[in-house]
């Protein structure tokens, strides 16, 4: 059985993977933020000996840390471009060569919503934390290209059990896709450096997926089947550069609220 570590493990997209993927995979979770499981290492991936422990010994790596929304760059900065610079690096130091990475939709965000895009339009990030993942992206290119590493880029669009949103109608990515297309990329035989949007089958969809369909990808769930419950209860939007392009609210917001921040009192 592959072992696999996941970065960011206390997340919400860790948390979904890691219960689809148990029995499937030996994992090594990982956070900075500590979890209550007999196979969890805490770890603070901005610094390189922390990347380098988790990493050594693995056969893939899907490396979720990071700042997950827009916000100071400071934050970004550290979590997105060191951490991630940092994971990448301790893994070609540790001779693993599969790493799967969550970029998003927000390296595209500038797109408008009535444009299809696929895995060969070149970025247009909508934030300071969209550039980081066209970061991660150019890095993961790099090492591919340069120490012969294998990347699978998952741009993700929102994993949730339900469609939050109008908008993620056309985003959405159930906790069953995401292990699927998870699988496929720490299976497939022939991945190099490719990329693939993390989205459900959604019939509103902005993407033209035919690259991870190539893979072997065949989505099972669609958020047309929410749509009428999701439409019913929009409110409609008074931000008509947020509500034109494909990123949405991070085409504007300065700071969009971040879910890895503890609320006062709730974690320790
Ligand atoms: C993301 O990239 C974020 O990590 C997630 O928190 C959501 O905001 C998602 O995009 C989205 O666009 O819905």
């Amino acid at each position: 059985m592959k072992t696999v570590l996941i970065t960011g493990a206390t997340g919400d997209i860790g948390t979904h993977l890691a219960r689809e993927l148990s029995g499937r995979y030996k994992l090594r979770l990982s956070d900075r933020r500590p979890l209550k499981a007999k196979n969890f290492v805490k770890a603070d991936i901005t610094k390189m000996a922390d990347a380098l422990r988790i990493t050594k010994g693995v056969d893939a790596i899907v490396h979720l840390a990071g700042y997950s929304v827009e916000g100071p760059w400071e934050a970004i900065l550290q979590a997105n471009i060191i951490g991630c610079y940092n994971v990448f690096e301790a893994a070609r130091r540790n001779g693993v060569k599969r790493i799967l990475f969550p970029t998003s939709n927000h390296a595209t965000g500038f797109y408008r919503r009535d444009q299809t895009i696929d895995h060969r339009v070149y970025p247009k990030p909508d934030s300071r934390y969209g550039v980081s993942k066209v970061f991660g992206e150019a890095l993961g290119s790099l090492y591919a290209d340069k120490y012969g590493m294998q990347f699978l880029m998952l741009r993700i669009g929102n994993v949730n059990p339900m469609p939050l949103d109008k908008r993620r109608l056309s985003l959405w990515f159930s906790p069953r896709d995401l292990a699927a297309l998870v699988t496929i990329g720490i299976e497939h035989p022939d991945i190099k450096f490719e990329i693939v949007y993390g989205v459900s089958g959604n019939k509103r969809t902005w993407y033209d997926n035919s690259n991870a369909v190539r893979l072997g990808y065949r989505p099972q769930d669609d958020s047309e089947e929410y749509a009428a419950e999701v439409l019913a209860r929009e409110k409609p939007g008074n931000d008509p550069i947020a509500e034109k392009y494909q990123g949405g609210i991070f085409c504007t917001a300065e700071e969009v609220p971040n879910p890895a921040v503890p609320k006062k009192g709730k974690r320790k």
